[in-house]
């Protein structure tokens, strides 16, 4: 007997929002497992080697990691609102945008891990480096954007998927980089993503 397809993540990382969209977008029905990779009695690592968030359990126990390969997944299971273009150079340019916003929030994650070890113990070097990432990812991501109502232009689609969970994960964590005043294109945009009801549901909490 097969089971229910299973999403394994927590309430804040800005990857397990991602497939909780993708998901949601898509119609697709799964069970959520809550669970923090960071936390003593965490299963994450009996699921992934590489004991990070999200992991995707299929109908037949198998497991996929990570974001990306999961909403490539999720996009083939279901025709139901693509969020990938099929041709390869929209397709292309779709996941760039995907790996930029990824990369800020990489870089946004390194920093507030960093934060959280002793004084003594934080590097200011490197978190000014990861930090400028952040700023620089800003700031392509507001030039690319311009004027148009979505990351590639009149449809939604992952682009727009992978930008507001960047754009939500530094609100939460990092709510003294004022991205709103400096991009206001990138604020609009994400306002305009708020008001739908899978992003306001998987909004970061913790
Ligand atoms: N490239 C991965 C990144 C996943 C990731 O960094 N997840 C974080 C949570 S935001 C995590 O699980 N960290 C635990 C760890 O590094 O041990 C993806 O897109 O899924």
């Amino acid at each position: 007997m097969s089971s229910k397809m299973k999403l394994i993540g927590s309430l804040t990382s800005p990857f397990v929002r991602k497939v909780r969209l993708v998901a949601a977008e898509k119609y697709i029905e799964y069970e959520f497992v809550v669970d923090v990779p960071w936390d003593e009695g965490t299963h994450v690592p009996d699921f992934n080697p590489l004991g990070k968030v999200p992991v995707w359990v299929q109908e037949d126990g198998k497991s996929l990691y990570d974001s990306r390969v999961i909403v490539e997944y999720l996009d083939n299971i279901s025709p139901a609102g693509h969020v990938l273009p099929k041709e390869p150079r929209p397709r292309i340019v779709v996941r760039r945008w995907e790996a930029l916003a990824d990369g800020v929030c990489d870089a946004a994650a390194l920093v507030h891990l960093e934060k959280k070890r002793p004084p003594a113990q934080q590097n200011a070097d490197w978190m000014r480096r990861q930090m400028d990432k952040v700023r620089a990812g800003l700031k392509c991501m507001s030039d690319d954007l311009g004027q148009q109502t979505w990351c590639t232009g009149e449809i939604f689609c992952l682009a727009d998927i992978a930008l507001g969970c960047a754009l939500g994960y530094l609100e939460f964590r990092f709510p003294d980089i004022d991205w709103r005043r400096d991009h206001p294109n990138l604020s609009e945009v994400y306002d305009r993503l708020m008001q739908r009801p899978t992003f306001r549901d998987t909004a970061p909490v913790g």
